[in-house]
């Protein structure tokens, strides 16, 4: 990984408790391996963990999440969403819509959703690139509670030659100079706006995630947990946010966007 850009400013704990509000507790790391795993540790709903660099962040399965220091929003949040079971499987939708919201709010710049939470932004030859990715646990809290640890990595001020990957892409590529606390605060809040309308209204959660999803209408290629893969239509979700591609109801795997010829 390329070393850091020498003038970047160094996340302050005073700003992000002022940008996050008073409905949440943070704590911030100058350096962790990764929030999620810091934050299962001892459970707290309503804390988050911020990491300015994360050296061992973690993707889904057993990839990596990789960003260079002083680049990147690295933090995991933790929530009681209080939700029934069957309504659990639209948390990462709504986790989904809430990363988008607040990153667009906070840098105007609009994010493409890729089912079931992806944020990806088109380059200019209309290749979508990823600049955000959310990694959501559940873990047993005091009192044998189900809470979810909502992990969250966002690409802010990475230059072309610091993407760990080509298929990343950042808000500063995008075009946008905001800052990592601004957009921490912007995302800590439609979380929690998120979560209470879901909480309220799980079903309108789901529809507007199937009216906003960019999946949906696009030939893609899913490749199951089992090793199997195929390649079909996304026609719609289903009532517990699984993507239905031709006659199968995907709820786990991966999804690629093949894109039209
Ligand atoms: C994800 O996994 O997209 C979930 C990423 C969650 C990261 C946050 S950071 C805070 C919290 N603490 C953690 O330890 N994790 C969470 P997945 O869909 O499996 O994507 C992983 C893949 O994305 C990798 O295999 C790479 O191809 C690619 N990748 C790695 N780093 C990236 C980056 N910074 N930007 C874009 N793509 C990246």
């Amino acid at each position: 990984m390329p070393t850091p850009d020498a003038t970047w400013t160094p996340l302050e704990l005073d700003a992000l408790v002022d940008a996050a509000g008073p409905s949440w507790s943070v704590y911030l790391h100058p350096t962790a391996t990764s929030t999620n795993a810091l934050a299962a540790e001892n459970p707290v709903p309503g804390t988050i963990v911020v990491a300015d660099h994360q050296t061992a962040g973690r993707g889904r399965l057993t990839r990596s999440w990789d960003t260079p220091p002083g680049t990147a929003l690295t933090f995991s949040a933790v929530v009681d969403p209080g939700l029934a079971d069957h309504d659990w499987p639209l948390l990462p939708l709504g986790v989904a819509l809430a990363v988008a919201d607040g990153v667009t709010g906070a840098s105007g710049v609009r994010l493409d959703l890729k089912w079931p939470n992806d944020l990806l932004v088109p380059d200019p030859d209309g290749e979508q690139r990823k600049l955000a990715g959310i990694l959501l646990e559940r873990v047993t809290g005091a009192e044998g509670r189900p809470l979810a640890v909502i992990g969250i990595g966002i690409n802010v001020g990475l230059q072309e030659a610091e993407l760990p990957v080509p298929t990343a892409t950042s808000l500063a590529i995008a075009g946008s100079s905001v800052d990592r606390t601004e957009v921490f605060g912007a995302v800590a809040l439609a979380l929690r706006l998120m979560l209470g309308s879901l909480r309220r209204e799980p079903l309108a959660i789901l529809e507007r995630y199937r009216t906003e999803c960019d999946t949906i209408g696009r030939e893609v290629s899913v490749e199951l947990p089992d090793g199997g893969s195929f390649t079909g239509t996304a026609t719609g979700l289903d009532r517990n946010g699984r993507l239905l591609v031709g006659d199968q109801a995907i709820s786990a795997g991966d999804v690629l966007h093949v894109r039209p010829t």
